[in-house]
């Protein structure tokens, strides 16, 4: 089994239902076992003019590999109804594996940890609520990374619910 870290995000059509679904997606899913669920946080979206976004992070733990990891994730999207239009651009669901045990792994189309983990606070602040401890492949703690930011910024991150995507509360 693997320790794996997965961003969510939607603005599009109910973003909290389409988190919602997702996260129920991932808890049917027998090779995937959830094992935290950070709060749920509206973000200004990063990119070009588009509505906030919700965003949150799930831990598991997995038996998939990280490719399987990664089409698991893929195919979740495209059952929502996810269609890829412009790059950054509104999305209805969004679901990017962060980490995956201690990888570091690239290729044309996956790169493990997320190549923009380190500087999206809307990963790093729900990341850090559920693995305050946590310590990326090269060394670098989540919190020395998010020592970087100053508490204006940390403040567009709004929290907004503790419990809201927890199956069954
Ligand atoms: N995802 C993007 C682009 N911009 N902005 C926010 N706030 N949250 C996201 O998840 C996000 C974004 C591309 O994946
Ligand atoms: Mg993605
Ligand atoms: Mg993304």
């Amino acid at each position: 089994m693997a320790n794996a870290f997965l961003a969510l995000g939607s603005n599009l059509d109910r973003p909290l239902l389409q988190m919602q679904t997702a996260i129920a997606a991932l808890t049917q899913d027998p090779n995937i076992n959830i094992s935290a669920v950070s709060s749920l946080y509206q973000t200004p979206a990063m990119g070009p003019p588009q509505d906030d976004y919700l965003n949150a992070v799930v831990q598991i733990e997995t038996s998939y590999s990280p490719q399987e990891l990664l089409c698991a994730c893929l195919a979740i999207e495209k059952q929502q109804g996810r269609v890829r239009r412009e790059c950054w651009g509104p999305r209805l669901i969004d679901i990017d594996v962060l980490l995956y045990d201690n990888l570091i792994y690239q290729d044309k189309t996956y790169q493990v940890p997320h190549p923009g983990l380190k500087e999206r606070l809307f990963v790093l602040i729900p990341l850090y609520e559920i693995a305050p401890k946590l310590t990326l492949p090269d060394g670098e703690t989540i919190a020395a990374l998010l020592q970087q930011f100053n508490q204006a910024e940390k403040e567009l991150i709004l929290k907004i619910n503790d419990s809201i995507l927890i199956p069954g509360r």
